[in-house]
């Protein structure tokens, strides 16, 4: 704690109220005050979907694709019961980013941080989200990521912290990609001799929402791409963000592709970016 005084004598008021935030919030993190223990009750089912208009099989959870995005702050103990509806296969979801400190075995990698949990079986994952981040989790046995099974995990500032800028909205954006064939047909193929390569992926996802076979942009372009149509029912119709001018926006962005990698580009006019990485 030496250093933390050093610092303090030497630098001006605000640094210091800076510094004493940054040790308090530490100090109340370490100690459990303020956190909170946050309860899911999860079960993975195989279920129709139409993620980019063509209806086919997703891994879902609770009955939603992509599963239900994880709210937390930073010190919080996340306890996930995950039952198992699948039928014929196991299951584990990894917490991708998360350090699981103390908690090796929550981090659901199957046959390496536990077994999977069999049809019918149900396990608890506890563990603590220690850093504020984006993050998003999936499934860690076979091809199930690439079958749906993901979502987003957002950690926000520890209670009493505030985020490094401010901002008037936020948009949450998962990025996947989505092939046609099922994720069997995708595992034997890429671990088969002579290897079959699945080729790239019929589309991809924002928030489980893509086109096949149309552009959104075809009315504005000269290819030869058909138009998509849609009332905004269908669970393939993109997720429209609203946004007003003059205002600041933080995009919270997680890719869980299976297999590609991806750029993402916005166009508009005129936009200030300006990144921040949580160290
Ligand atoms: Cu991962």
């Amino acid at each position: 704690m030496g250093w933390i005084l050093d610092l303090v004598e030497a630098k001006p008021k605000a640094f210091q109220v800076v510094v004493l935030r940054i040790f308090l919030s530490t100090l109340f993190m370490q100690l459990g005050l303020g956190t909170k223990i946050r309860h899911f009750k999860w079960e993975t089912e195989y279920m129709f979907w139409s993620p980019d208009c063509v209806e086919n099989v997703v891994l879902g959870i609770n009955g939603q694709f992509p599963g239900p995005t994880i709210r937390a702050r930073a010190g919080d103990t996340i306890v996930v019961e995950l039952t198992n509806k699948l039928h014929t296969e196991g299951v584990v979801i990894h917490w991708h980013g998360i350090r699981q400190m103390g908690t090796p075995w929550a981090d659901g990698t199957a046959s390496i941080s536990q077994c999977a949990i069999n049809p019918g079986e149900t396990f608890k994952y506890r563990f603590k989200v220690d850093k504020a981040g984006t993050y998003f989790y999936h499934g860690h046995l076979g091809m199930q990521r690439s079958a749906g099974l993901y979502g987003l995990l957002i950690v926000d500032v520890a209670e009493g912290e505030k985020e490094p800028f401010h901002y008037d909205g936020e948009l949450d954006l998962l990025l996947s990609d989505w092939w046609h064939q099922g994720s069997l047909e995708q595992e034997v193929s890429l671990s088969s001799k002579p290897f079959r390569w699945i080729g790239e992926p019929q589309s991809l996802l924002i928030n489980g929402r893509g086109q096949y076979n149309c552009s959104l942009a075809a009315l504005y372009s000269n290819s030869s791409a058909t138009q998509c149509k849609f009332t905004g029912t269908e669970q393939c119709a993109p997720e429209i963000l609203n946004v007003l001018p003059n205002k600041t926006y933080r995009i919270r962005l997680a890719s869980s592709t299976a297999l590609a990698s991806l750029n993402f580009a916005i166009k508009v006019q005129y936009m200030l970016i300006s990144f921040y990485i949580y160290k």
